[in-house]
Parts: structure tokens; C-alpha cells; sequence
């Protein structure tokens, strides 16, 4: 038989993906680094429009603000983000934790962030900036042993060819998929590849089914998000959620939510509403308790440059993990306990991690309901060794910590469990 999870006659997903030792690293690792940078972002998030009034928008500004095509073209002949620096992006991203980089190489306004050779749309023959990101981010993050991704926008609204009504779709198909060659040839290996905007007619499910195969072709171990066709499990090796978190685990996909670290994806300049850095960690740790990855974006601003905010918010996560790393990386859904109003508990092998977020005033008590029988042998807490005294009680476990919380963001409470004798 076929892929236990992949949909009756399909036969472009090569193996299962939730089994499989190709996606064995993204399964235990949970935590990537999203990157929106593109032309956009020399726009710091604000165009002024000739009469003077200012409209606001992020990545979608070409758009959203109706910019006209020759105002943005002339705009790529002044973006030189000379300040990009992929050692310290990767670092930033390493100091996070994070352990794969997926970066915008083509958004919906089409144009490349890489010297493509396909079209004159792209960072190279448009702008003064002549290095190339990717091929420095793809020596950096070798370097440092992250591993990178490239989103890349299958809408396009600069290519004549592919816009509604094309009746010469198919040429931009095949620059599409030329661009693609040499972005899974060109910087060694591909961890991830995130279609996007194939939302959008001309495009159709049909072509999905074709592209997947194709970049399967020149990319074997590459892991494809589900947007490559109908988002449904037949497309691609995960789904993606957006800006949200799935309640329950599920058993169909595997998935990664993306979510903004702002209430942006591309830079704008006027955006500080930063999440904390305890609800992002607490977003990583509820989406790892539920088998999930979490890719968590950062835009550059128009010198190429992540902004502090977000380079000191990923290391705040970075701190918690290193303390806490068990309760992430490796771990995954239960399958024996509901979640409690305290926290979220994960588990690897024979242990559970129980993330406290609500610490009991002194003599208080964290009960765990099970929906299976276990046993527990022992617990402790996990930044301080400290053990915890549990008892059976109820329809499970009694915890009685002692003293105040050792972690403001998650305080991890280990518990060694066996199977009921
Ligand atoms: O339209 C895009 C948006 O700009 C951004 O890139 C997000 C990231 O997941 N994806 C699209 C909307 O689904």
C-alpha cells in the first residue's frame, strides 16, 4: 500500500510524511525562522500618494495602496539594504532557537530577491544592491547548522503572462518552474519550500498536481507545504495554518502555523506591537504539545536589517529553551492527558513535560486529567532539579510544587511515566 496518510490514487507525495526519515529533523525540531523581505520593504510600510495622503501596508503595498507600476519599479532602483548580514540573521535566528530559516525569495509583487536568470525582475538587474542573499544566507546557515527554506509566491502580479485572462499562462509556467530549478539547484540543499498565493486563477489544482511533482524531481528530501496544491492532505508534506493554532492535534497532517511576531509580516517601520516574549514561547510550546511546527516571521527593514525588537524577543525564547529545550524539541502530542487551565503538557518516550503557565500559591495543587491509564514514577522540576511530590487522585494526578514559580514564561515540571501495572 501507499503512504498511510496520503489520499486514495495519490502518488506525488513519496512517502508518508508523518513516518518518513526525510521529515524526521522538522518533526522533532518545531521551531523555523519566517523571513518577508522583498521590494516592499524599502517602503517602511507607508506610500505617499501625490496628493499627499499616506496609505499603509506591508508586503501587499504595491496593491493595497494602488502604487502604480512605474512609482514601484523606480523604487527597486534605489533599494540597496547594503545592511543585510546573513551571518547575524542566522544567529538571530540560532540564538532563538529556531533551527530552519524559510525567507521570501518571491512574493506576489514577483520580484526576486536572487540575480535570476530567468527575468530582469529581480534584485540584481533592478537595483544597485548586486550581492546575492540567498546564496550568503545558504553559506551562513550551513555554517552555523541551520537549515534554510524558500517561500516562494505562485500569484504574480507583474508577470503579464500570468495574470487573469492570460492567454500565454503557460509561458509564465515554465519561467515559474525555471526560477524554481535554480532555487533547489543552486544553494545546496532546500530544508522546505512554502508555495503561496495559489489561491489566485490562473492557477489550478491540476497545475498543483504537476508542480508538486516536479519539484519533487529535482528536490527529493525538500519538504513542501500543502499550498503547492488544495491545501487537503493529497498536496504536500504539511499544512498551514495562519495565524492561529490549531486546538487539537491532528492526525491527518502534519502542520506548521506561521504567525507575525508584529501585526506584520513584511517591515513597517510604525508597527511596535510586539507579542511578548513569554506568549510567543507559550504559542511555541502549546503548538509543540500539539505536534506542530510554529514559523515565526521577522521582517528586515529597508537596509536588510531585523529589526532589535524582534532579534531581542527570539532571544528571550532562546534563554527558555535553553532551559527547557526537552519540552519542545522531540516532544509531541500525548495522546494521554487533556490539556489542563494551568499550561500544556508535551511528551517524548517515557516522560512527560508538563509547561506550567499558572505557578499554585504555596500548599496549591496542579491536577492532570488522564484519558488513559499510566503510572508516574517520579518527578522534578526541569530548570532546577527540584522533585515534585505527585499523587493518583481522581481521574489522575495530583502536583504539588513547592515554592514560587522558577520560570515566569513556562515552568516545566518533568514526570517519568510507565504503563499501569
Ligand atoms: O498574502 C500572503 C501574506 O502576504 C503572507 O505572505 C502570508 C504568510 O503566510 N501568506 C499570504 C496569505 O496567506
Amino acid at each position: 500500500g501507499g503512504p498511510a496518510h496520503a489520499a486514495p490514487g495519490d502518488n506525488h507525495v513519496p512517502d508518508d510524511p508523518f513516518s518518513s526519515a526525510r521529515t524526521q529533523w522538522w518533526r522533532t525540531d518545531h521551531f523555523g525562522m519566517f523571513i518577508h523581505f522583498g521590494l516592499y520593504s524599502a517602503y517602511k510600510g507607508e506610500y505617499t500618494r501625490s496628493n499627499g495622503t499616506v496609505c499603509r501596508d506591508a508586503e501587499w503595498i504595491r496593491r493595497n495602496c494602488a502604487i502604480p507600476w512605474n512609482e514601484y519599479e523606480a523604487k527597486a532602483a534605489t533599494f540597496n539594504p547594503s545592511g543585510f548580514d546573513a551571518n547575524a540573521v542566522v544567529s538571530a535566528a540560532k540564538n532563538g532557537g529556531q533551527k530552519y530559516i524559510v525567507i521570501t525569495t518571491k512574493h506576489h509583487d514577483g520580484f526576486a530577491m536572487w540575480p535570476t536568470a530567468v527575468n530582469d525582475w529581480n534584485i540584481h538587474d533592478r537595483s544597485p544592491f548586486k550581492r546575492d542573499i540567498l546564496a550568503e544566507l545558504a553559506t551562513a546557515a550551513r555554517a552555523q547548522g541551520v537549515k534554510l527554506g524558500f517561500y516562494y509566491s505562485i500569484w504574480d502580479w507583474h508577470d503579464p503572462d500570468a495574470q487573469p485572462g492570460s492567454t500565454n499562462y503557460q509561458a509564465y509556467l515554465t519561467r515559474m518552474r525555471a526560477q524554481l530549478r535554480e532555487l533547489l539547484t543552486n544553494y545546496g540543499d532546500i530544508a522546505e519550500l512554502w508555495f503561496d498565493g495559489e489561491w489566485e486563477a490562473p492557477w489550478t489544482a491540476a497545475e498543483g498536481t504537476k508542480l508538486e511533482d516536479y519539484v519533487r524531481g529535482l528536490s527529493p528530501n525538500t519538504i513542501v507545504n500543502n499550498r503547492v496544491g488544495t491545501r487537503t492532505i493529497a498536496d504536500g508534506d504539511f499544512g498551514t495554518p495562519e495565524q492561529e493554532i490549531p486546538a487539537t492535534p491532528t492526525d491527518a497532517q502534519l502542520w506548521e502555523s506561521c504567525m507575525t511576531i508584529n501585526d506584520h509580516w513584511g517591515y513597517a517601520s510604525y508597527d511596535s506591537n510586539f507579542k511578548s516574549t513569554a506568549s510567543l514561547t507559550r504559542n511555541l510550546v502549546g503548538i509543540a504539545a500539539s505536534s506542530g511546527n510554529y514559523l515565526l516571521n521577522v521582517g528586515p527593514d529597508d537596509h536588510g536589517v531585523i529589526p532589535q525588537p524582534e532579534v531581542d524577543r527570539l532571544a528571550g525564547m532562546g534563554a527558555w529553551l535553553t532551559a527547557n529545550g526537552p519540552a519542545v524539541y522531540g516532544a509531541g502530542y500525548t495522546g494521554l492527558v487533556t490539556r489542563p487551565t494551568w499550561g500544556v503538557v508535551s511528551r517524548a518516550a517515557d516522560k512527560l513535560y508538563a509547561s506550567v503557565y499558572t505557578w499554585p500559591a504555596s500548599g496549591g495543587t496542579l491536577h492532570l486529567s488522564a484519558t488513559t491509564g499510566f503510572t508516574v514514577t517520579g518527578a522534578h522540576v526541569l530548570r532546577t532539579g527540584a522533585s515534585v511530590p505527585v499523587t493518583a487522585a481522581g481521574d489522575g494526578f495530583d502536583l504539588k510544587p513547592t515554592g514560587t514559580a522558577p520560570d515566569p514564561i513556562a515552568s516545566v515540571i518533568v514526570l517519568d511515566i510507565a504503563p499501569q501495572t
